[in-house]
């Protein structure tokens, strides 16, 4: 099995009474127990959700008729210092998701930061101080240095930067496609410590010959078999020395976490976060584009040529995801909020992001798209961080709204209204995010 291959149960998420229609909703699972549980009865229930664009209330097909039983939430999430609010994806291997309201902070703690693992997650080193890290293949000198050694023979940096996994938003791809149900919280934005990859590879000499990275960690792969790898994804020569690709041992200022990769991963922003290897324990410097567990096939490519939804893949025609398309996402309110009769002004925030690129503007609409308010953007950090956003919409009454945003990156690409260029394991998937409120 290839990462991000694994086959789709039929419901992922127990609380998730027509999975598949609800789903591909713009609808999250939370928000969408909040709206039953707050709102159920009022909300129109529609039973013919119509392809593409699903209302968020034609979502509400899973609320049962009043005296029905109302679906419950997920089922809190039960692993130590991890919000109880995560939505699980998968169990094994252990995936989780943060729902959109979970990502207002400025900086995500650990405690609500996604979870990706493709093989099993190992035991936390004994001895971080003592971690080895191997730079071997193409280059002059061949080197192992342990983490202690890493820290006091390099200069750390810390930045601010989106990690998102390659198949953020993939829920939203008609007909399924096939791996974890992302909805848009298959990201997070933390502070990362580490040592610039740029200048371990510069010490190590890279060759004439040096191409492409290939990255290798300690986590088994989820059938124990010992001669497999999780995951090993590779990147050319020019992201690897990127100023801001860090080889990380530290996490909001806490040494990172388990869960996270620690005592040492990559953190590769703007791409997607497989290559972010977590448990580095070497990285192999190749004279061509690497061939490990999940670079080949259809995993981490799209078609170059738009295909048909669902149709055969040529995977001669796909090429490799590089930078992550712009996303934008509503976090507060939380999709399902009720608010007081007579509210006019709602203040909403969020985040935005756009891979390799910055974010130019951010639109938000409350009449589903026909008219657009401009979001005032808080500056970045530094590269790779998120902006910040917040608006103000003046409703003209009570009832029943859908918040949309889409951000517009620095190359004039706006977000679609339906997830476009449809491939079999769903990357790009980067619809208008939409929470619903009622007000009243
Ligand atoms: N060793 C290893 N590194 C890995 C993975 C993995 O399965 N094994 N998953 C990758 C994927 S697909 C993503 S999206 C990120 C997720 O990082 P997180 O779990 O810290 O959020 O880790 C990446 N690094
Ligand atoms: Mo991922």
């Amino acid at each position: 099995m290839t990462p991000d291959t694994e086959p789709t149960p039929k419901r992922q998420r127990a609380e998730d009474p027509i999975a598949p229609v609800s789903r591909r909703s713009f609808l999250n699972n939370v928000g969408l127990a909040g709206l039953g549980a707050a709102a159920g009865a009022v909300l129109p229930l529609d039973s013919g959700p119509s392809p593409g664009l699903t209302s968020t209330a034609q979502a509400q097909t899973a609320t049962p008729p009043t005296g029905a039983p109302q679906p419950q939430g997920p089922p809190p999430f039960d692993y130590p210092g991890k919000e109880k609010g995560l939505v699980v994806l998968g169990e094994r291997p252990l995936v989780a998701e943060t729902p959109e309201h979970l990502l207002d902070d400025e900086t995500t703690p650990i405690s609500k930061f996604f979870i990706r693992n493709n093989g099993q997650i190992p035991e936390p080193a004994a001895n971080p101080d003592a971690w080895k890290l191997t730079v071997d293949g193409e280059v002059n000198n061949r080197f192992e240095l342990t983490l202690a050694e890493l820290r006091s023979r390099f200069q750390p940096r810390t930045y601010r930067m989106v990690l998102e996994c390659g198949g953020n938003g993939r829920s939203f791809f008609q007909p399924q496609a096939r791996g974890n149900q992302w909805t848009n919280g298959g990201a997070g934005c933390a502070e990362w410590t580490g040592i610039p990859l740029a200048e371990v590879l510069q010490a190590a000499g890279l060759k004439d010959t040096a191409k492409y990275t290939a990255h290798y960690g300690a986590d088994p792969h989820l059938s124990g078999d010992t001669t497999k790898e999780s995951l090993s994804r590779g990147m050319p020569i020019a992201k690897a020395v990127e100023p801001h690709s860090l080889i990380v041992y530290a996490m909001n200022g806490e040494p990172l976490p388990n869960i996270h990769g620690g005592p040492l991963r990559l953190v590769i922003p703007g791409w997607p976060g497989s290559l972010s290897h977590k448990w580095l324990t070497r990285i192999t410097i190749r004279d061509r584009e690497h061939d490990g567990q999940g670079m080949t096939g259809t995993s981490y490519r799209v078609p170059n040529t738009p295909m048909v939804p669902g149709g055969k893949a040529d995977e001669k025609d796909f090429r490799i995801l590089e930078s992550m398309p712009v996303r934008s996402i509503i976090t507060a309110p939380a999709n399902g909020t009720r608010l007081p009769a007579g509210t006019r002004n709602v203040a909403v925030r969020g985040a935005a992001w756009a891979g390799d690129l910055t974010v130019s503007r951010v639109d938000i609409s409350m009449d589903a798209g026909q008219t657009w308010t401009q979001a005032t953007l808080a500056p970045p950090r530094n590269r790779y961080d998120w902006n910040r956003w917040t608006a103000t919409l003046q409703l003209p009454s009570d009832g029943y709204y859908e918040i949309w945003t889409r951000a517009t990156d620095s190359n004039g690409r706006m977000q679609p209204p339906v997830a476009h260029n449809w491939n079999p394991q769903g990357y790009g998937g980067n619809t208008m995010h939409r929470v619903a409120v009622l007000v009243g």
